[in-house]
């Protein structure tokens, strides 16, 4: 039996959009040090990277679209945080942002992970943006880099 499972690595000429919402940028700021990080880490460089910005987290999963359907990338990794407290809408923005991202990986076929905070409050997304919860953006970019050394070996 074949086994097939990708590693946390980076392949030579391989480059990754992040793709990342301005709204909650000081908290979206640590999501993006994390993933950016998780790169390097895994032996990428600052050069492999590209940082796509839009305005809010609704507006993510167009973005990430169009970053996928340009073919420069081997992987996008979605970052964003929606809060409860400041955000009326925070169930439909919260479910857009999902589905939108699925779909998009689904209907794309390129690797795509989702790194975006959907929390009750402010305290609980700093907890997962590098305090005491780890980092999701670290999170999500391990995970994009395991699927495109999935897609390099399946290609
Ligand atoms: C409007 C809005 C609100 C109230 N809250 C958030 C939020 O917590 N996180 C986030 O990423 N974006 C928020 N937005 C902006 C929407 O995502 C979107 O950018 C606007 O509705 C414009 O389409």
């Amino acid at each position: 039996m074949g086994i097939f499972e990708g590693h946390i690595r980076v392949h030579d000429g391989d480059r990754f959009a992040l793709v990342a919402s301005r709204w909650n940028d000081f908290i979206v700021d640590r999501l993006i040090e994390g993933a950016k990080d998780c790169i390097l880490r895994h032996g990428g460089h600052e050069e492999q990277m590209d940082l796509i910005r839009v305005p809010g987290s609704f507006e993510l999963p167009q973005a990430a679209k169009l970053a996928a359907q340009s073919g420069r990338y081997a992987g996008v990794i979605v970052l964003g945080s929606v809060i409860r407290g400041g955000t009326p809408h925070f169930d439909m923005i919260a479910a857009e942002v999902t589905k939108g991202a699925a779909q998009v990986a689904l209907d794309t076929g390129l690797p795509l992970s989702f790194g975006v905070l959907t929390t009750d409050s402010v305290e609980q997304a700093i907890d997962r943006a590098g305090a005491k919860m780890g980092n999701k953006g670290w999170e999500a970019a391990q995970s994009v880099l395991e699927m495109a050394d999935l897609a390099h070996t399946l290609k």
